[in-house]
């Protein structure tokens, strides 16, 4: 990972950190690819050195644009967030009122509550209103050291609300500072006007929106909800087909509250990730292994609805099958706006390893995104997407609730937020 700098044939960096302690998240899977009293470098937007402290050319360092020297900060890849729908209008502090009352998650959607409600909602908002209801909930994310975001559509289930939402998610990118990953999210609910014909919902999805979607250019990826109050097995076999002739990557949310084979479905069509995997069998995952389908853990989700079956981690772990760690950032099942919180949960209640954690919103969301070639480790050449830290061991980034210990998170080799601790 060390290279020798040529001072004289080098031409200056434009950004030196120096006297800090890198997790490269390089390395054995178990580890956090650690490099003390280091120094990282950057030029045009990405890493253009890092190693030890001693090896860094001090006439090279004097000449770099700005350098900051940091007295034994931690830097990290910028943490990727690899599932939210952090874009909808209104809430649904109501169902939680009602939740708390003994109503079901369930119970609520099929009395036309839940995702519909939120649909309703949205369809009424302006592409402005979207924004302006997102900006905090972003910023909150932020202040835990994200920088890239996948956001879904989802809440329109109409073409043209399904495009103002990812519109308004570039919007959200350009104002607040950070990379998007903009996901279709087509078969989300089965909405009122289809109330019961989810087939004809999914054969106007495959014939009109998604042809339309994917000529925008708006989304990356598409993603479905396979699950007894959402979409069968069949419904979404027919939308990944779709997808795969249009050449957009799926994902799928699998198997969150019951086992309908969803993991084996996502692996089958060579998805990103299958999202939850609460329920999920052995040979759904043995299967995501062979695909090379990420498994992300969503614990916001869990712990809102109280689950009690818990993802099969241990399956995951002696398949190796990569495993990452999102918020859902949703206003049902996981109003969670900080992935350092969502580590912190993926460690208490589904027993990762902080190590784990942080692979997990690292290395393993960058590639449940298929964006590993360029972020989500410290590398030379990858993009330079950071974040520092106050902390004195990388570990705890998953012990605290409710602390944000980040002094800085950089972009593309910029500082975007500069935050004084102390
Ligand atoms: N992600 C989702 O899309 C659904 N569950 C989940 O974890 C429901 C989101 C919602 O209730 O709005
Ligand atoms: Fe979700």
């Amino acid at each position: 990972m060390t290279q020798e700098i040529d001072s004289n044939n080098t031409p200056a960096f434009d950004s030196v950190w120096t006297g800090v302690n890198l997790a490269t998240m390089t390395g054995p899977a178990s580890g956090y690819g650690i490099l003390r009293d280091a120094a990282i470098a950057v030029r045009d937007g990405r890493i253009a050195w890092l190693g030890p402290m001693a090896a860094l050319d001090a006439a090279q360092r004097d000449e770099a644009g700005t350098i900051f020297d940091l007295d034994g900060a931690w830097i990290t890849p910028g943490l990727i967030d690899c599932h939210t729908h952090v874009v909808f209008a209104g809430n649904r502090v109501g169902e939680f009122e009602q939740r708390q009352k003994g109503a079901t998650y369930e119970e609520i959607a099929r009395r036309g509550g839940g995702i519909n409600a939120t649909v309703r909602a949205t369809r009424a908002a302006s592409e402005r209103e979207l924004v302006d209801a997102a900006l905090p909930r972003i910023r909150d994310l932020l202040a835990s050291g994200v920088t890239t975001v996948e956001i879904k559509s989802g809440y329109g289930l109409e073409l043209e609300t399904e495009l103002r939402m990812l519109r308004a998610a570039h919007a959200l990118a350009d104002i607040a500072g950070f990379h998007l990953a903009p996901t279709y999210l087509a078969a989300h609910s089965v909405p009122p006007e289809f109330s019961d014909n989810a087939d004809a919902f999914i054969g106007r999805i495959c014939g009109e929106d998604l042809p339309a979607v994917t000529a925008s250019g708006l989304a990356s990826a598409v993603d479905a909800y396979c699950e007894e109050i959402a979409f069968t097995p069949n419904q979404v076999e027919r939308l990944f087909a779709t997808a795969r002739d249009f050449g957009l990557r799926v994902k799928l949310h699998a198997d969150q509250l019951s086992d309908s084979g969803g993991a084996a479905l996502a692996a089958k069509y060579d998805a990103l990730s299958a999202d939850h995997l609460e329920y999920s069998n052995q040979s759904g995952i043995e299967a995501m292994a062979a695909a090379g389908t990420v498994a992300v853990l969503l614990p916001g989700a869990y712990y809102t609805l109280r689950e009690t079956t818990l993802p099969p981690v241990a399956a995951l772990r002696s398949g190796n099958v990569p495993i990452a760690v999102a918020t859902d950032c949703n206003p049902g099942t996981s109003p969670l706006c900080s992935i350092l919180d969502a580590m912190n949960l993926g460690c208490v209640l589904f027993g990762l390893t902080p190590a784990e954690a942080l692979r997990g919103v690292t290395v393993n969301a960058a590639t449940a995104l298929g964006l590993d070639t360029d972020r989500g480790t410290l590398q030379p050449g990858k993009r330079a997407d950071f974040a520092v830290w106050d902390i004195a061991e990388p570990a705890e980034l998953s012990y605290w609730s409710g602390r944000r210990p980040l002094s800085q998170r950089v972009i593309d080799g910029v500082v975007i937020q500069s935050i004084a601790c102390g």
